[in-house]
């Protein structure tokens, strides 16, 4: 496939003022009429994109067009002299055998259709990119037995029967919206109602649509939703602008979920919700999707992307959106140290996806320059690295600040189709402060380092702190960084700062600017031995380089006031204890480690919530980025010593928490709560690694009785990572019955099982397992949700397994590449992507890996998707 550049960008000549798009809707043969009144705006042909279309007609003006040129996709229309047409195109889509879930496909016997990004012009022929903003009204006529509910963009204007069993709903979206955001959905569902009045006092209709049977499970996302509408209102200003909302839950979805105009598609695994179904992880990633989805009906709807290389514009700001409302939402039920660990939640994806995606071949800038298949860059570096870029702004602006930016990006920009340029302007101009500088940000790639090197002064009591940053790409344009520091003295307070030249100490962390590739920042009054505690709530996506011993780690481990900062030092001392230990013949966990693991876990003045995350190892996927050379069954060994050591060692410290936390009274989705079935969860995982014999036995009582889906995961999770062989065996036999015919929960039951280590021998391979699961009734290969249940939960956390010596694994995995560039190449490259950073292994893998895309990349029917992760891997 051809590469497309940012710098090519040029407007349409012709733009779509109008659509009317008349849908006789039919699971094997749809017929869609598309009505385009179209405006000229420049010189050049009327544009119209498609693919993968059967075209019955298309004319201009009633007519053939004269001069047409079609290729690849892509039809000209020469109108010299024209200002001003109507063009008419009549498309049959066959839903039925859409695999690939992009346009207009089947789920469950409904009808939904995906856009975003290019999926539209595999409905109809349009000019489909995002600065093309049109009116549109929609027309869906159905079979009313199968498809008793029709809905589409905007508000219902008309609806009524027809002849031979059939109904239609005319649809009309008063706001003008590019393609990607269209929706259809034609299905059999039922509709939980609200009704709510906005802040401006106008009433408004919040609707979310699933299955039958599932009416129980959808109070959650309604919830979140009211909370979300509520938050964006007092938070910046900004009401829902419709009359009607909808959520609408589909059973296959590639993504998370899509925020279509007033139309949300949801992956049903963001929606659906009751105890016993869901985790607190199930809860709370509902609640920050639906706000996110709804988030954006101002940040990418209202205003949205100029081009797909914008991407972030929307994404980066609607996941910094997303991660606000989440936070406020946990500090208003659990306190501030809720939000602290909500934040530790988000740096932890950062650090396992993000990270190594930017060190790796597929490492592009927040705004990409260079694509080929967009659909590839909806990355962890566009929407999490790009959610820390804006909270750097939020950072260096102050809240009051950032709100100004927003509201005078709002006002220039609303209906509009903008860059990233766009929006730092109006930070920029808002707040009277030059971004140029900032902007770097947008267009560098790699993790920055920022090294720091602590000097102190005894007799003056001054230290000198220097900090040097480095950027893995263009070293000599150094970034603007806000670096969060604070000092601790000996018995472990915090300490008010006042760096030199200022009258009085003030606050007890600083943010620092760092704009020089190096600075020294002097601090007075400080004594010899205070303890550093540098970028505090990671204010910046950089790795913070500084010389601690084991002993500074354990003390802010104990001490530091920095929730974030505390977690981070529990981090680096695991991670290089267990670095240590997978370079060592003879691994074993040095005392003074467990010595500072056991004060986390017993001090109970520290919320269950954080102790779990504190007392959580590193995800491998971050340790292997760590290692020089990624020995994925080195670090597997030192992870096993690792969680049965700390298993035997503090059992009857587990053992007692265990019983302390236990939450009575119903189920309720409470930070709190979650914090206290976190930890007891975690503790079942190292005593049942340890095979611990009352630990086992909890689990086992757990895993059969538990009343809710936390607590019965969490421990069927941790009989399955555990040498109890048998008893695992016996609670995934015990769950599958109860849950065989549940779809989301059955999701869970696959990846508990992908992602198991292997603890003794007499344990089978995790790839037998999988071969064999791959057979199971429940398992499909055209749903999305179950190949990343089985296979990329098996190639993200299951390092040691996929990684075989024998390359087993590697051979494993192209043939699923196989499979899945044939079905759907959207989910084929995203699991092709999995072993991208091949190169980061030991020589004997590199060699059997390198096998492995090479035979990929000699496939002929390779989709541009799939080819572009493989292509780029190999470099
Ligand atoms: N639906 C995806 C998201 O909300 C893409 N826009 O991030
Ligand atoms: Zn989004």
């Amino acid at each position: 496939a051809p590469t497309i550049h940012r710098a090519d960008y040029r407007p349409l000549a012709w733009t779509v003022d109008t659509v009317e798009l008349y849908f006789s809707l039919d699971a094997e043969a749809s017929i869609v009429r598309n009505t385009m009144q179209c405006t000229r705006q420049g010189d050049g042909p009327l544009v119209l994109l498609h693919e993968g279309l059967m075209r019955e007609d298309l004319t201009v003006n009633g007519a053939p067009p004269k001069a047409m040129r079609d290729e690849d996709g892509r039809i000209e229309i020469d109108l010299d002299g024209e200002d001003a047409v109507e063009v008419v195109v009549v498309t049959r889509v066959n839903p039925s055998a859409n695999t690939e879930l992009s346009g207009l496909y089947q789920s469950a016997g409904g009808l939904f259709t995906q856009c975003e990004a290019e999926g539209f012009r595999r409905i109809t022929c349009f000019p489909d990119r995002p600065d093309v903003m049109t009116r549109f009204t929609v027309t869906l006529e159905a079979d009313r037995r199968d498809y008793p509910v029709l809905l589409s963009n905007g508000n219902l204007v008309e609806q009524g029967e027809l002849e031979a069993g059939r109904h239609y709903a005319k649809w009309e979206d008063p706001f003008p919206k590019p393609s990607y955001l269209f929706a259809l959905v034609a299905a059999d569902l039922v509709v939980l109602d609200r009704k709510v009045t906005t802040v401006s006092g106008r009433e408004v209709l919040l609707q979310v649509y699933v299955e039958a049977g599932n009416l129980d499970r959808a109070d959650h996302a309604m919830d979140s939703l009211v909370n979300a509408l509520r938050w964006d209102e007092e938070t910046f200003g900004l009401e829902l602008d419709l009359d009607r909302y909808m959520i609408v839950a589909v059973g296959d979805f590639n993504m998370g979920a899509m925020e279509n105009k007033g139309l949300n598609i949801f992956n049903a695994k963001y929606v659906l919700a009751k105890p016993e179904t869901a985790t607190d992880v199930d809860y709370e990633h509902i609640e920050s999707v639906v706000a996110h989805e709804y988030f954006h009906n101002w940040t990418g709807n209202r205003v949205t992307c100029r081009d797909w290389f914008q991407l972030t514009l929307k994404e980066g700001l609607t996941v910094f959106r997303d991660q606000q409302f989440s936070a406020d939402m946990l500090a208003r039920a659990g306190g501030e140290t809720a939000r602290a660990v909500k934040r530790i939640e988000d740096v932890r994806v950062l650090r396992t996806a993000q990270f190594p995606e930017d060190a790796g071949p597929m490492a592009h800038p927040i705004r990409p320059d260079a694509y080929q298949a967009i659909d590839n860059f909806y990355t962890a570096t566009v929407y999490e690295k790009g959610a820390e870029v804006i909270r750097m702004l939020h950072t260096i602006l102050g809240p009051e600040g950032f709100r100004n930016g927003m509201d005078l990006y709002f006002s220039y920009h609303d209906g509009q189709a903008v860059t990233c340029d766009d929006f730092v302007e109006a930070m920029s101009e808002a707040n009277g402060v030059d971004l140029d500088q900032f902007m770097r940000w947008y267009s560098q790639r790699g993790t920055p380092t920022v090294h720091a090197d602590v000097a102190f002064d005894g007799e003056a009591e001054t230290c000198t702190l220097t900090l040097t940053q480095s950027r893995p790409d263009k070293d000599d344009e150094p970034l603007q960084i806000p670096v969060a520091v604070g000092f601790i003295n000996a018995v472990g307070d915090d300490i008010p700062l006042r760096l030199q030249g200022e009258a009085e100490a003030g606050a007890t962390t600083r943010v620092l600017q760092l704009t020089e590739r190096q600075q020294q920042f002097v601090f007075e009054g400080l004594r010899p031995g205070s303890v550093p505690s540098l970028l505090r709530g990671f204010s910046a996506p950089v790795v913070m380089a500084i010389n601690e011993s084991d002993a500074q780690l354990a003390f802010r481990m104990a001490h530091d006031a920095d929730p974030f900062n505390r977690w981070d030092a529990a981090q680096r001392y695991m991670t290089r204890t267990l670095l240590a230990m997978a370079a060592s013949d003879a691994p074993e966990v040095p005392r003074a480690f467990i010595a500072a693991f056991d004060t986390v876990l017993n001090n109970i003045a520290l919320d269950p919530a954080f102790r779990t995350v504190a007392l959580t190892l590193p995800s491998e996927a971050y340790l292997l980025e760590q290692m020089d050379v990624a020995d994925p069954a080195a670090l597997r060994r030192a992870m096993i010593i690792m969680t049965q050591t700390l298993g035997r060692a503090l059992a009857d410290d587990w053992l007692g928490h265990d019983e302390a936390l236990a939450v009575p009274g119903e189920y309720r989705y409470h930070p709190g709560d979650a914090g206290s079935r976190a930890l007891r969860n975690l503790g079942l995982r190292y005593l049942c690694a340890a095979n611990d014999h009352q630990g086992v036995g909890l689990a086992e009582l757990r895993a059969a009785n538990a009343k809710n889906m936390s607590e019965r995961f969490g421990a069927l999770m941790a009989l399955v990572q555990s040498p109890a062989v048998e008893a695992a065996q016996l609670a995934l036999t015990a769950f599958e019955q109860t849950f065989g015919g549940d779809a989301l929960v059955m999701d869970k039951w696959f990846a508990v099982q992908a992602a198991a280590w292997r603890w003794s021998p007499e344990q089978p391979a995790t790839l037998e397992r999988i071969e064999a699961l791959t057979q199971h009734p429940a398992f499909s290969l055209g749903n999305p949700n179950k190949i990343y249940s089985l296979f990329g939960s098996f190639f993200r956390n299951n390092p040691a397994e996929f990684h075989r010596p024998d390359g087993a694994g590697y051979r494993f995995w192209a043939d699923r590449i196989r499979e899945l560039n044939a079905r759907n190449p959207q989910v084929g490259a995203r699991m092709a992507r999995m072993l991208e950073n091949w190169r980061r292994y030991t020589p004997e893998l590199q060699q059997l890996a390198r096998e492995q895309i090479e035979g990929l990349l000699k496939e002929e029917a390779l989709s541009p998707d799939v080819r572009e992760v493989l292509e780029k891997a190999l470099g």
